[in-house]
């Protein structure tokens, strides 16, 4: 089983409110569809989610203005699946749409209704989402979060990141000219705060790798705007960074 996590960093303009990139999205899921056997596809939120979760200070306690959030980041989060999910159906892939709004309080996937999709050869398209919490207050599932719980569930060979850069640098390549990718990591990169982002951005992200690490093979990250590239099937040549 494979776990692909396509980042609201590619298939969006993050700076641009509910701006989607669908040109980005079709080569990226094009490519997905080549991987035979069981996949799961995850996806972020991009400007879909985040730009509304700063203004609407979410994740926090529920108040009023919270609460429209929650609504609001909802069904924005759920147009940018139905666009992901139609398209795979476009392709040919029977693919359903899954909320991590729909979880129990304690933050955590029904991996029963994955599995029923699954054994019934159906691929779950699931994505980070506002979810209630115990104890008074929202809270923000990531996409990452969500390719960890799975990851411990499934032990999915592979995980494989797709975002706007070509992997991990040293540091970060959109303020450091001279960032140099990493192929794999054996040092703590530093990782620039992004402006539009609530769930930690590449930080964020590489804390969760080094948990998914423990459960799958091998995790891929690469740039989305060049999916092909996951097809290279030697692995010096590959562009990108391989934790394995
Ligand atoms: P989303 O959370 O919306 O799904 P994403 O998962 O696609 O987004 P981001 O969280 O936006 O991705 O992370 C990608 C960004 O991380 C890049 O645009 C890059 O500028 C930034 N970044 C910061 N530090 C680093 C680093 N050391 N290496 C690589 N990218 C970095
Ligand atoms: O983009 C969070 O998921 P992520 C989505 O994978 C929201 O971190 C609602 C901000």
């Amino acid at each position: 089983m494979i776990v692909f996590k396509i980042g609201g960093s590619v298939i969006t303009k993050k700076d641009e409110y509910r701006t989607s990139r669908k040109d980005a999205l079709r080569q990226i899921l094009l490519v997905i569809t080549q991987f035979p056997g069981k996949k799961i596809i995850v996806h972020g939120g991009g400007s879909f989610g985040h730009i509304k979760a700063k203004e609407f200070e979410l994740p926090g306690r529920i108040t009023e203005n919270t609460r429209m959030g929650y609504a609001v980041i909802h069904r924005d989060m759920t147009e940018l699946n139905q666009l992901v999910v139609s398209m795979l159906i476009e392709m040919g892939v029977p693919a359903v749409g899954m909320s991590s709004a729909t979880l129990g309080l304690e933050g955590k996937i029904s991996y029963d209704h994955i599995g029923n999709l699954f054994s019934r050869g159906l691929v779950p398209v699931l994505y980070g989402d506002v979810y209630p919490m115990r104890g008074g207050r929202f809270g923000i599932y990531s996409g990452d979060t969500i390719v960890h719980d799975l990851s411990i569930r499934y032990k999915p060979g592979k995980v494989i990141f797709f975002t706007d850069v070509d992997g991990i640098y040293d540091k970060d390549p959109k303020t450091h000219p001279d960032a140099k990718l990493l192929r794999t990591v054996d040092l703590k990169p530093q990782f620039g705060t992004i402006q539009n982002d609530v769930t930690g951005g590449m930080g964020g992200k590489f804390s969760t790798i080094q948990k998914i690490r423990l459960h799958c093979k091998e995790v891929y990250l690469l740039n989305g705007n060049y999916p092909e590239r996951i097809l290279e099937k030697r692995r010096k040549a590959f562009i990108g960074t391989v934790i394995s």
